[in-house]
């Protein structure tokens, strides 16, 4: 039943890639089941698997993934939340999602972007005047030390916006948002070095990087690609944009990127595709995009020599535009720090092996991973043997000499990843499936089928020096028929695949309601060792320090009045909102200050009020501002919003804005209906 859908998508891919795919259909096993009939109330296992119509494998794989109530999982992946702007957080192997981090758009449960502070995280990444309400996040990076994750922080990228952003995984919360200047959108982020001294961020469409507006026509001179290399402050766990730097590149899509590590440390290797610098028909019977830029068999694996550049960067060699200090793409050829390398036609993943010295490309139009040595580019490099130039003299080393094999794969490779054991694992997008191969005799050894167009794997610790293996997520595009319809827009689909034994084993479907999740990485769970709690009272969770204006106690709660502007300095704790009554004017400027003075863990509460958009999320010991103006009259109840207890629906109370206008005619405070002796709002509301 689903032949259709397989000749289709080929078709359309086959049309698509300009690929001619002589491709039996029936790659994806297609098989539709539908669950028996659930088999609650049988009593042994037999029973069970024949009512539920399980077979032993189904079972196997049940017990691989089945975690008892109260076990947590072995690891923790971070996965891109696509469009929504967020990450996941997954426990694996459950694979149950145990968290959504709000960072480029709001999260409204954590209060992510209603507060002030939140607020300006969000706006300081956008565009002046106006504050982004999606992101198209690709890449999470974990950091890392000595090239393995340490459990610190967390970086995203948003590619349509070319925002990164530090995620701090104490309290996992986005701490901070940045944005260069000079790119308009970044594919090749994020990336960390070794030991996260620089997150990499790779632009993909060229512009004028001055933000002037070149036409079109003029693409070759006045279009240029960049790679910005973001200075991590560990001690400050922020990025320090005045330390960072960019370099200047043809304008080519750069690609995704990865760092070296071990042996390739202080190097940074980015894919290109479009190196023929189509950009479209351009409204002069040009080739459209997508077969302007593939016409050439070959694009430029970029090696860049960041360490070196750290130092040309400091120097006056450098410029500065908008504000960022750029390395000019002829200080980048003169000073050695840029070298190409010919990769096959439209590659995608860049993925350096454990060991640091080969990379593996895999191009989206060939059927081939090509495994490069880092060693012979590296030699080849000093001795200055180059096989030519490229249109803006950046030296071309010869392409036989510097790769080690090359893997025949099959259609669409896209992604690869390492285990433990030797073996690397590519993802085919076009025949929905992925290879695992021997990194030792370059051999294909089994292929699984996935469900389906996989784009990203995700192999705990899969892209470090030291990888876990175990387990391995193939993050498909496609679900066709993998769930219960839901309309057009079907789930995303994760499926968990042991590759612990001999043979790969498919244990588990996740449908994933978000896209679009590039990629994801899985760290150890026991590497992460987050807070309990904010302690002392009153912490800010910017700034993790004492915030200034926080009432550490229901004593210190209390309204203060300054001309037109009222503090309110608020405590939560259970069951209790202190003050509880509060009385202003219209066009009054409230400020908020909210503590929870809890220390008890999960005993979070929450703080919203009607119709003002307020809505806090209020951990034990967090502290919060929320700035607003009373600009409707009325009676605003505000309320906690977690069941924290048994009285959690008693833990409110009442906002009373007065108009500013006594006579005003048509509000409710102007004249009450009144229909009851003690409905008169009580007089003991401060500050009004
Ligand atoms: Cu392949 Cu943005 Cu890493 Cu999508 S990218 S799949
Ligand atoms: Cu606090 Cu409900």
């Amino acid at each position: 039943m689903n032949m259709p859908w397989n000749g289709r998508s080929r078709a359309a891919l086959a049309l698509a890639t300009g690929l001619a795919l002589a491709v039996a259909p029936g790659c994806g096993d297609g098989k539709t089941r539908v669950a028996g009939k659930g088999g609650g109330g049988s009593a042994s296992i037999a029973e069970l698997m024949k009512a539920r119509d399980l077979s032993e494998a189904d079972v196997v794989a049940a017990l691989k993934t089945y975690t008892p109530t109260g076990v947590k999982d072995e690891f923790l992946m971070f996965a891109s939340g696509g469009h929504g702007g967020n990450a996941l957080v997954i426990g694996v192997p459950s694979m149950r999602i145990l968290k959504y981090i709000g960072v480029f758009t709001p999260e409204p449960w954590q209060g992510y972007g209603f507060d002030d502070e939140t607020k300006a995280l969000l706006a300081s990444g956008s565009p002046e005047g106006k504050t982004l309400t999606w992101g198209d996040m690709h890449h999470p990076a974990l950091s890392e030390t000595d090239g393995v994750y340490d459990g610190q922080v967390l970086f995203v990228n948003d590619k349509a916006n070319a925002r990164v952003a530090v995620v701090d995984l104490q309290d996992f919360t986005t701490q901070q948002i940045v944005h260069s200047a000079i790119l308009r959108s970044d594919h090749g982020g994020a990336f960390v070095t070794p030991n996260t001294e620089y997150v990499i961020e790779g632009g993909q469409f060229p512009a004028p990087l001055d933000g002037s507006v070149a036409d079109i026509e003029k693409y070759d001179d006045f279009y240029r690609g960049a790679v910005m290399f973001w200075k991590f402050d560990r001690a400050k766990k922020r990025i320090d944009p005045a330390a960072s730097f960019a370099i200047e590149m043809p304008p080519y899509f750069q690609d995704l990127a990865d760092a070296g590590k071990l042996a390739s440390d202080g190097w940074c290797f980015l894919n290109s595709f479009n190196t023929e610098r189509s950009y479209g028909t351009g409204g002069a019977g040009l080739p459209p995009m997508e077969s302007g830029a593939s016409r050439n068999d070959m694009d430029y694996l970029h090696v860049i020599n960041w360490r070196q550049a750290e130092q040309v960067a400091a120097s006056d060699k450098a410029q500065v535009i908008q504000g960022v200090r750029v390395i000019p793409l002829g200080v980048a050829v003169e000073e050695g720090l840029l070298h190409f390398v010919p990769e096959p036609k439209s590659p995608h993943g860049v993925d350096v092996t454990p060991n640091g010295e080969e990379i593996c490309i895999a191009g989206k139009l060939s059927t081939q991973a090509t495994v490069f040595s880092f060693a012979r580019i590296k030699e080849h490099i000093d001795q200055k043997k180059y096989a030519g130039k490229d249109p803006y003299g950046v030296p071309i080393l010869p392409f036989k000499d510097v790769i080690r094999g090359q893997v025949e794969m099959g259609l669409g490779p896209l992604h690869t990843q390492f285990d433990d054991k030797g073996f690397a694992y590519t993802t085919l997008f076009i025949e929905s499936k992925i290879a695992r191969w021997s990194l030792k005799d370059l051999k294909v050894i089994e292929k699984i089928p996935v469900h389906y167009n996989v784009g990203h794997l995700s192999v705990a610790g899969g892209d470090t020096a030291k990888p876990d293996g175990r387990f391995l997520i193939s993050m498909n595009k496609w679900a066709i028929d993998r769930f219960a319809d839901v309309g057009p827009l079907l789930p995303q689909n994760f499926q968990l695949i042991d590759i612990a034994g001999d043979s790969m084993q498919l244990l588990y479907d996740m449908p994933l309601p978000l896209g679009e999740p590039h990629y994801a990485q899985m760290i150890k769970t026991e590497l992460i060792k987050p807070w309990e709690a904010y302690t002392p009272v009153g912490m800010n969770q910017l700034t993790h320090q004492p915030d200034p204006h926080a009432p550490k106690s229901a004593q210190e709660a209390r309204i203060e009045r300054n001309g037109d502007v009222v503090d309110v300095y608020m405590t939560l704790v259970r069951s209790t909102i202190t003050p509880d009554t509060i009385k202003v004017k219209e066009g009054d400027t409230l400020k908020f200050h909210v503590t929870n003075v809890e220390q008890t863990r999960d005993a979070t509460h929450g703080f919203c009020i009607a119709d003002y958009n307020v809505n806090l999320s209020m951990e034990p010991g967090k502290a919060a501002n929320v700035t607003f103006v009373a600009d409707r009259p009325g009676v605003f109840p505000f309320y906690c919003t977690e069941f924290c207890s048994a009285l959690h629906m008693e833990m409110g109370g009442f906002l009373l804005v007065e108009p500013k206008n006594e006579n005003a005619a048509g509000t409710a405070a102007a004249d009450p209906p009144r229909n009851r002796a003690d409905a008169k709002p009580s007089a003991d509301g401060e500050g009004g």
